[in-house]
């Protein structure tokens, strides 16, 4: 049952429609997959991926796959997968940082503990509490009218009524007008939200989320540089509209100083930024007992990475926000031979031993490097 090898694959997704980000436009995502198998052949799959190289962060998919094999990978061999946390408490004292690197192995560990026990992975971590979330899906065309019209044929399917706007682009009062045709397209039927991505200063963000407050838009994500805690700290006092903070919310430790100062009123989980699953569900209860609400995030992965997203965010109590874990209705193709679940507005959380998603490995290798 111990481990014998793991096998890392950078792999390339093509999107059905540009994905307009305010530091990169995606047509072309880039995921990190690992497997990890034990001495009977049996093997645990995970995916982790990133956005625009190292344009949205510092870990790019180069880095993650060779700083896994040189520096996790050599703590695996031999070793028990029913021990992840041990193994990975281990690998955090020789590897410092690299939480997308850490998240993919451990991910692996879980899915393969979870299969050797024949139980789905969310079992590993507490339990499920919820069989379905709500789903937001993220409107990034480029373009107002086609925006409007994505959203009114996803409404009609019933698939999402939550709509997060890639804004940051460009003039902020331009960005407003966007959102605001949106809004008023689509009226009471979804609940808006924004992503600015960083890409706004304080003063601009003052008057943009004043008439974005005004329009009714219910979440501000990101708006600031992720470094700038106190520029958030006095967004949030000033308005009553949600700040969530994502690039500037990452481990238990940065978490922490954002509930002390009230740098941000919610927070995007993604288990890439926290270092892994378990580490997703510390993140999440020193925000809840700070009282910041939360949110189901995603770096946009493939049904793989969502349905490890989902495995972990069933297990916690409240997700204020839903999730965003659309990435597999984003690309052309997927890596697995089963698919995630959406309908009625709600993304199930897949069932099955591990996390319920099987590898379809000769798609594996048409579209990895
Ligand atoms: C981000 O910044 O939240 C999540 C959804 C989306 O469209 O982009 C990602 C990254
Ligand atoms: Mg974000």
């Amino acid at each position: 049952m111990n481990i014998q090898s793991v096998q890392i694959e950078i792999v390339d997704l093509p999107t059905i429609r540009p994905h307009q980000l305010s530091m990169h436009t995606i047509t072309m995502q880039t995921i990190v997959v690992a497997q990890v198998r034990d001495k009977e052949g049996l093997v645990g799959w995970s995916e982790v991926a990133t956005i625009g190289g190292a344009s949205y962060g510092e870990s790019t998919p180069e880095a993650i796959k060779a700083n896994a094999e040189v520096y996790i990978v050599p703590h695996l061999i031999g070793k028990d997968p029913k021990q992840f946390n041990r193994i990975m408490h281990d690998v955090s004292k020789f590897v410092s940082g690299n939480t997308f690197a850490k998240a993919l192995i451990e991910g692996a560990l879980i899915d393969l503990a979870a299969k050797q026990r024949q139980l789905p992975a969310y079992d590993l971590l507490g339990g499920k509490i919820h069989d379905a979330l709500p789903i937001a899906w993220t409107l990034a065309s480029g373009d107002t009218g086609r925006d409007i019209e994505e959203a009114k044929e996803l409404l009609h399917q019933k698939r999402h009524n939550i709509f997060k706007l890639k804004i940051g682009v460009g003039d902020a009062m331009k960005n407003v007008e966007h959102v605001l045709k949106i809004k008023e397209a689509v009226g009471d039927q979804a609940r808006l939200t924004v992503d600015v991505n960083q890409a706004w200063d304080e003063r601009t963000a003052y008057y943009a989320i004043e008439a974005l407050q005004e329009g009714g838009v219910s979440m501000i994500e990101q708006p600031l540089p992720k470094w700038d805690f106190e520029g958030m700290q006095r967004l949030t006092e000033r308005f009553h509209v949600s700040i969530m903070a994502d690039e500037g919310a990452n481990d238990a430790h940065e978490i922490f100083q954002i509930a002390k100062h009230r740098a941000g009123s919610s927070i995007a989980l993604k288990i890439c930024k926290a270092g892994g699953l378990l580490a997703t569900k510390e993140v999440a209860s020193i925000a809840r007992a700070a009282g910041i609400e939360l949110y189901g995030g995603t770096m946009i992965e493939s049904s793989l990475g969502s349905a490890i997203g989902l495995h972990v965010y069933a297990t916690l109590p409240d997700l204020q926000f839903g999730t965003e874990l659309f990435g597999p209705l984003l690309f052309q193709d997927t890596l697995t031979t089963n698919d995630i679940e959406y309908r009625d507005f709600q993304v199930h959380i897949p069932e099955g031993i591990g996390f319920g998603m099987t590898i379809d490995e000769e798609k594996l290798n048409h579209y990895k490097r």
